[in-house]
């Protein structure tokens, strides 16, 4: 099944309209104030680190740039406003990769279970060429991408049991973000795949519609998943990364002197997220495991066994084989 297709610019700007809230956005550049999105709430380590860019563009260009950033998914689901921030609607947007990989295939490279080995080897290949390559990819889809943040690891939540071996997924309804890697992935382990935004999970989980999901200790714990999926089953099949990017028609506004500015403070801020990024992890785990919430660890073989199966199929590419070569080759010296 495919993700579908992303919905249309039209619908996109409607809906913002209708909600009164692209009105309040002002950005290219007009008045200096651009604007950023992110799915998650204020305080998750995504907006904060975007927040630390913002503080420094401001401070760097003596206050001609700031940033207002719109946290919560108060602006739409990480899809729509991608497609928003491709046509200059938006000026920053960070996201997962997830919704990048139907534009984008070489970003697909990046979010294949089990490629990277530890977060050490993830970062030494987002931090290096192949990160630039792949940042460099989105540019011919409307975006500028600036930087790589740190997920940690995706592993398996449910309402049902724990999971210990890839059989104990058969059947299970569980949703993923739309994007058919991870449609691919779910079936590769025998569950069915119910592709669905963020903000939907919650009540998708309490009333039954889906039996789990998958995702990181920060975003299991921050959408209270946990309160209703009450066994977490390690398996870290996915540690990659996430995206901050700008919308190309913003970035074609700036001078070259402020192009600078804003790469050099989107780096700049990554240091910055991973440590909020590890201390948030410690804290959500605490929450999670205080509330009872049955985790468990699992031997990881048998599910890389499954799911690198699907590798063939989502490299159609030679491109993205010769990246994958390339991080592979990297294993073990990070
Ligand atoms: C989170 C990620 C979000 C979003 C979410 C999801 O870990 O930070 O950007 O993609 O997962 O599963 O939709």
């Amino acid at each position: 099944m495919s993700a579908g297709p992303l919905i249309s610019r039209r619908a996109a700007l409607a809906g913002l309209a209708a909600s009164g809230l692209l009105a309040g956005c002002s950005s290219r550049l007009g008045d200096g104030l651009l604007t950023s999105v992110d799915t998650h709430v204020n305080g998750y380590p995504t907006v904060e680190a975007v927040r630390r860019f913002g503080e420094l563009l401001s401070e760097r260009t003596g206050g001609r740039l700031a940033l207002r950033i719109y946290a919560g998914g108060q602006l739409g689901n990480e899809r729509d406003t991608l497609e928003i921030t491709t046509f200059g609607g938006l000026d920053f947007n960070r996201v997962n990769l997830a919704p990048l990989n139907s534009i984008e295939p070489l970003t697909i490279v990046a979010a294949l279970p089990f490629i990277f080995e530890t977060t050490e080897h993830m970062r030494a290949v987002v931090d290096g060429e192949i990160g630039e390559e792949i940042l460099a990819s989105l540019e011919r889809h409307g975006l500028i991408g600036l930087c790589f943040y740190d997920s940690g690891a995706r592993s398996f939540y449910n309402t049902r049991g724990p999971i210990t071996r890839p059989e104990d997924m058969r059947g299970l309804k569980l949703r993923v973000p739309g994007s058919d890697l991870y449609i691919d992935m779910v079936r590769s382990l025998g569950a069915d795949a119910v592709p669905m935004p963020l903000d939907e999970v919650y009540q998708s989980l309490a009333q039954g519609v889906i039996d789990g999901a998958e995702n990181n200790w920060p975003s299991f714990e921050s959408g209270r998943h946990f309160e209703v999926a009450r066994y977490y089953s390690l398996t870290r099949h996915l540690l990659a990364p996430e995206v901050f990017v700008m919308s190309k028609a913003s970035w074609d506004d700036l001078s070259a002197a402020d192009r600078e500015i804003v790469r050099q403070s989107a780096k700049d801020s990554v240091p910055y997220m991973r440590s909020l990024w590890d201390a948030q992890v410690e804290k959500s785990r605490e929450i999670v495991l205080a509330s009872g919430v049955e985790v468990n660890e699992v031997d990881p073989a048998p599910f890389a066994e499954a799911m690198t199966g699907m590798w063939d199929a989502s490299l159609t590419l030679p491109r993205q084989r010769e990246l994958v070569e390339r991080i592979m080759a990297m294993r073990g010296t990070a």
